[in-house]
C-alpha cells in the first residue's frame, strides 16, 4: 500500500499538497485544529471537529480512525426544538473557503469507540479528500482529545 501522504501533528495547522495516485502537487488541502470531544465511562461516540480548506474545488468524501469501529461524516441540525444529526456522503471544500466541523453542525463521528478518550489523548484520523479533476487524496492527522464546550466533565481522573 502506497502511503505517499503521512503527517502528523496535534494541534497544528497542516498543509497537504498532492492528489493521489498521481502524488502530483495539486489542490493543497489545509487542516486547522482537529480536535476530538471527550467522552465519559459507557459513551462510546464522540465527535471530531476540524477547519479544512483547499485551494481547489473539492470535497471530503470520508473519513476513518482505528480509534473507532465506524466513522460517519454528519450534520446536524434543528429540527424544531430538537438537534438532529444525520450521515451526509460528503462535504463540499469549495476553493479558497475554509470549511469549519464544529459543534452544532458538521461533524465526523467516531463511533463504536474501542476505549473511553480522555483529555490529552490523542486519536489518528485519515480524511479522503476527492478532487473534482485529481481523484482521491489521504491525509492523515492526530486529533487532541479535549473536553469541548458545553460538555459535562465528571470525576476527572488523572
Ligand atoms: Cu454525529
Amino acid at each position: 500500500m502506497k502511503t505517499a501522504l503521512f503527517l502528523a501533528a496535534a494541534g497544528l495547522a497542516l498543509t497537504v499538497a498532492g492528489f493521489l495516485p498521481s502524488g502530483r502537487a495539486e489542490g493543497p488541502v489545509g487542516v486547522t485544529d482537529p480536535w476530538v470531544r471527550a467522552t465519559v465511562p459507557g459513551q462510546n461516540v464522540a465527535g471530531a471537529y476540524l477547519e479544512i480548506v483547499s485551494t481547489r474545488d473539492a470535497a471530503l468524501v470520508s473519513a476513518a480512525s482505528p480509534a473507532a469501529g465506524l466513522v460517519e461524516i454528519h450534520t446536524m441540525n434543528m429540527e424544531g426544538d430538537v438537534m438532529r444529526m444525520r450521515a451526509v456522503d460528503r462535504i463540499e471544500l469549495p476553493a479558497g473557503k475554509p470549511v469549519k466541523l464544529a459543534p452544532g453542525g458538521y461533524h465526523i463521528m467516531l463511533m463504536d469507540l474501542k476505549r473511553e478518550l480522555k483529555e490529552g489523548d490523542t486519536v489518528p484520523i485519515t480524511l479522503t479528500i476527492e478532487g473534482r479533476e485529481q481523484g482521491r487524496a489521504t491525509i492523515q492527522l492526530t486529533a487532541p482529545v479535549r473536553a469541548g464546550p458545553g460538555h459535562h466533565h465528571h470525576g476527572r481522573g488523572q
